[in-house]
């Protein structure tokens, strides 16, 4: 391989880790992740029991038994030509130690948040941690299948308890038994939740702007209404996206969805292979080691015993 293409994978390489207290859903939105990029036929081996179905990151036996995470998984896919690696990190605190290390090894985070909890014990302590190394991160709220938080109660909940400085790339229409969709404030589009199964992946309906009829004829005269003064709030309260911000970890972006029903997840992916960093230069002991250097360099972040699959190294 010559320097261009060896600089050509590295661009293309986006190194992530997903955290949260337990049971936000950081497993569950890794399967459906790993959907679109055709790394699994089949997601939702979560969902309620746990036990008798294992997860695709849950693999040791323990995570099986117990329906948590125990320690970090690595898996990777390919999406729209960006190899991304997901690192799925255990939310419990007695093996925060693993989560923590993991932390050191991405390039940004994408913190998720259970819409009716709202932001939780762990959630800030890694958070924090986040924070002080200027990770840049992206917030996922979960679980709008379900009743929860008012949308602007709990992106002020984030910022206040999370220190963060937020602003919505998605918006949610309606929730729980009356969420009629997610509307995709970048891309201007909308869709629509039908609670189908978990494996589809949704299309679409694009609509030409706010004041487009077509708004609602799809979600019902109400709920348009309502999007539309809640738009001109979020247009109101918070700032614009901006990327240098971003990946400076001065701006957090915010999604909406629900990772079991496979919803808002592919707003959220496609949002993040726009906006997140390829490997950044890394401290070592003696310098500052460059993603492009010819010379071969790994950052080993956790060795696994007895395992096939004996490091991980990103
Ligand atoms: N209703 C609903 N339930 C969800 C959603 N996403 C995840 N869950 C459920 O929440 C529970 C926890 O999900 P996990 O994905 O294991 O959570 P986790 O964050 O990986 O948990 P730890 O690894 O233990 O930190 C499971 O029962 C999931 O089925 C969602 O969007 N809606
Ligand atoms: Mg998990």
């Amino acid at each position: 391989m010559n320097k261009k293409q060896f600089e050509k994978e590295v661009a293309r390489r986006r190194t992530f880790g997903i955290i949260s207290h337990p049971d936000a859903g950081k497993t569950t939105l890794t399967e459906k992740l790993l959907l679109y990029g055709g790394a699994i036929q089949e997601a939702g081996a979560v969902k309620n029991n746990k036990i008798k179905k294992g997860a695709t990151s849950d693999f040791m036996e323990i995570e099986r038994q117990r329906g948590i995470s125990v320690a970090t998984s690595v898996l990777a896919f390919e999406y729209k030509n960006i190899k991304i690696n997901i690192l799925d990190t255990p939310g419990h605190k007695d093996f925060a130690e693993d989560t923590f290390r993991t932390l050191t090894a991405v390039d940004s985070v994408i913190v998720v948040i259970d819409v009716a909890k709202g932001v939780e014990e762990q959630t800030v302590k890694l958070v924090e941690v986040c924070r002080m190394r200027n990770i840049p991160m992206i917030v996922f709220i979960n679980k709008m299948d379900r009743e929860g938080k008012d949308a602007f109660d709990l992106m002020d909940e984030i910022e206040q308890k999370l220190g963060l400085r937020v602003t919505p790339l998605s918006f949610p229409i309606g929730m729980g038994y009356d969420l009629k969709g997610i509307y995709n404030i970048h891309k201007q589009n909308i869709n629509l939740f039908t609670g189908a199964s978990s494996k589809d992946i949704h299309s679409t309906t694009a609509i030409e702007n706010l004041d487009d009829k077509l708004l609602d004829q799809l979600v019902g005269d109400k709920a348009a209404r309502i999007l539309r003064d809640e738009l001109e709030l979020v247009t109101g309260i918070y700032p614009e996206f901006d990327r240098q911000e971003y990946l400076a970890g001065d701006l957090q972006p915010v999604f909406f969805g629900s990772a079991l029903h496979n919803f808002g997840v592919k707003e959220l992916l496609d949002g993040f292979i726009e906006i997140a960093p390829a490997p950044r230069p890394k401290k070592a002991e003696e310098r500052l080691v460059q993603p492009n250097e010819s010379d071969f360099s790994g950052f080993v972040f956790k060795i696994h015993a007895n395992m096939d699959l004996s490091i991980g190294i990103v």
